[in-house]
Order: C-alpha cells, then sequence, then structure tokens
C-alpha cells in the first residue's frame, strides 16, 4: 500500500525511492493492455512485450479484457492508472471509446503507446506500432484473386466489430484492391462480433443466398477460424478460396490441410517489443517515432515453410 501510494504521488517516470530510508530503489514499471486475453495474435505481442521490458529493466503487468469489447476494456485502464505506471501499451478495442480513459492515462503524466490498434484521436499516444493493415487488406484481395485465377464468382469479407481501427482499414484495403478485378463480385463486409460462431453462420448463409461464392476474406483470427468451420460444415472446403489474417496454430494447421488457402500473418512479437523501446524513449525524454509498420507477410501452403518465423504462440 504504501509503495503504491508512493508509486501515485511521483508523478511521470514511474521512478520511486524507497520510504526505509536506505539507499533509494528504482521502480520502473510498465503495464500492457492487449485487446483481448489467451489469444495467440496477442500472447505473441506479449512475449515480445516481456522480454523487451526485462531487457529495459522495468517491472511488468498485463491485463487484458476476457472478450475484445471496449466496456470491458476500460475498467482495466482506469484500474492500471491508480498505480500510475511509467508506461501503458494499450490495444484500444475501439477507436473512439478508450479515447477518454486513455487521455486520462496522459494526463497523469502515464506515456501512452499504442499496439496494434489505435484510437483516432492521434493526440493521446506518443507512438503507435501497427502492421500496415490497409497493405494487407490489399494482399488478401490480390492473393484472393490469384488463387482464383479466371473463374468468375462472388467474394464476401468476413469483418469483426465496426470501430476496431485494424480490421475497418483491411475490410477497406480489400475493397478498394479487389475492384482491379472484374471476374469477382464483392458481396460486401458482414460483421461478426469478433465471434468465430457468427462467422461460421455468415458462410453458410451466404453460401445459399449467393451459391457462386468463390472466395472469403477473414479480416482476423476469429472470423478466420469461424469461417474455416463454416465452411467445414457445408462440405465446402477447397472449393472456397479462404484467405485469412493472422496465423494462430489452428489456422496454420488450416492452411497445411487445405481448408484455408492463404495467411496475412502479422509480427506481433516486433510490434510487443517495439512498443517497449517507444515507450522507454518517451519515459527518458529521448526521440520517440509517432507512427512505425511492422512486418506483413502472405503464406500459402506452398511457402508455409520457411515463414514459421511469422507463427503464433500459444505461450512464451
Ligand atoms: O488481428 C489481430 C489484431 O491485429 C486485431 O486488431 C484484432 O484481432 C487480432 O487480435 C486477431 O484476433
Amino acid at each position: 500500500v504504501a509503495a503504491a501510494a508512493l508509486l501515485a504521488a511521483c508523478g511521470s517516470g514511474g521512478q520511486i525511492g524507497d520510504s526505509g530510508g536506505s539507499a533509494p530503489t528504482a521502480v520502473k514499471k510498465m503495464v500492457l493492455i492487449p485487446g483481448v486475453a489467451a489469444e495467440p495474435f496477442y500472447i505473441s505481442m506479449e512475449c515480445g512485450f516481456r522480454e523487451a521490458a526485462k531487457a529495459a529493466g522495468y517491472e511488468v503487468d498485463v491485463q487484458a479484457p476476457a472478450k475484445f469489447d471496449a466496456p470491458l476494456q476500460i475498467p482495466i485502464v482506469t484500474g492500471v492508472l491508480a498505480n500510475k505506471p511509467g508506461a501503458v501499451l494499450i490495444a484500444p478495442t475501439d477507436d473512439k471509446a478508450l479515447a477518454g480513459p486513455m487521455k486520462q492515462l496522459k494526463d497523469a503524466g502515464v506515456k501512452v503507446v499504442e499496439v496494434d490498434t489505435k484510437l483516432q484521436d492521434t493526440s493521446i499516444a506518443e507512438s503507435s506500432i501497427s502492421s500496415n493493415n490497409a497493405q494487407g487488406g490489399k494482399k488478401a484481395a490480390e492473393t484472393l484473386a490469384r488463387l482464383v485465377g479466371d473463374k468468375q464468382g462472388s467474394v464476401l469479407v468476413l469483418n469483426t466489430k465496426a470501430g476496431t481501427s485494424t480490421t475497418d482499414a483491411r475490410a477497406k484495403g480489400f475493397e478498394d484492391a479487389i475492384k482491379a478485378f472484374p471476374n469477382l463480385k464483392y458481396l460486401g463486409q458482414q460483421y461478426t462480433d469478433n465471434e468465430p460462431d457468427q462467422a461460421a453462420s455468415k458462410v453458410t448463409a451466404t453460401l445459399s443466398s449467393d451459391p457462386d461464392l468463390i472466395g472469403v476474406f477473414a479480416t482476423n483470427l476469429n472470423t478466420g477460424e469461424g469461417a474455416a468451420t463454416g465452411l467445414r460444415n457445408a462440405g465446402k472446403t477447397g472449393a472456397v478460396n479462404l484467405v485469412g489474417f493472422d496465423a494462430s496454430p489452428k489456422q496454420v494447421q488450416d492452411l497445411q490441410a487445405g481448408v484455408v488457402q492463404a495467411l496475412i500473418a502479422q509480427d506481433p512479437a516486433t510490434i510487443g517489443k517495439t512498443g517497449v523501446e517507444q515507450a522507454v524513449a518517451a519515459i527518458e525524454g529521448k526521440e520517440v517515432k509517432r507512427n512505425i509498420e511492422t512486418d506483413l507477410v502472405a503464406i500459402t501452403k506452398t511457402d508455409a515453410a520457411g515463414s514459421e518465423r511469422y507463427f503464433y504462440k500459444q505461450a512464451c
């Protein structure tokens, strides 16, 4: 309690002195708030975060909501504020709803770094680290078009939740790029609330309403895993080309099994590591880079061997 009170009283930087009168001990703290708990993308990000924070001499805490849901994430942000760490790395689950709580952190002197998703308001975070998601959507469209070749048919985008900066950018990148392929009729996007079951049932419903469905772009891990289930349930694996985003162990397994034809994989561990580097620079008053992009790669079954470094982890 005494340490927490001292920490709360000591202003920015997260450094506190020892109250015992002996030599002062520096406590440097950093918190990661992922978009959702126990999910391979954020687990891999956490691994990069932990390794880099340890190397920089920071104590870490990771607090994630049970679902990718702003009302569940907001109390975590306000709770973290009470302990006043030097920095908070956060993947905001909504590009507007998290602005108020994140501004409270900034106003209290906590350095805020966005990892993966970001707010529309660019005045709060010191730095934002993410994949180029619009380019990822474009890569998905071009990969899907290449897989389909000259065949004619309809294509569907399965998105997560409106207001998620990353997946919205992926859907937009896909929509813009698919126009270059007149043999493919774009059916538009459907939201799934980031629930695999909804993604599965939307795929089977679309197969009934549009039997010429030839391709699906699933904008993230849960929609991709759910879409694969939908195609399995309908007996359409392989007949419909499924391009997913992310590379969870299950998605990679589905790629090897021919249920998924391509994955656009990110580099979440590097997002976590780079987030720490920027946070430390901000705390130390050094130069901070406002926007940083990390790698994206399209992986198909034939080039999966050699791309292992992009496969996400279940544990560090
Ligand atoms: O695709 C990632 C992440 O980039 C996105 O912002 C939310 O979904 C994931 O975490 C995967 O589930």
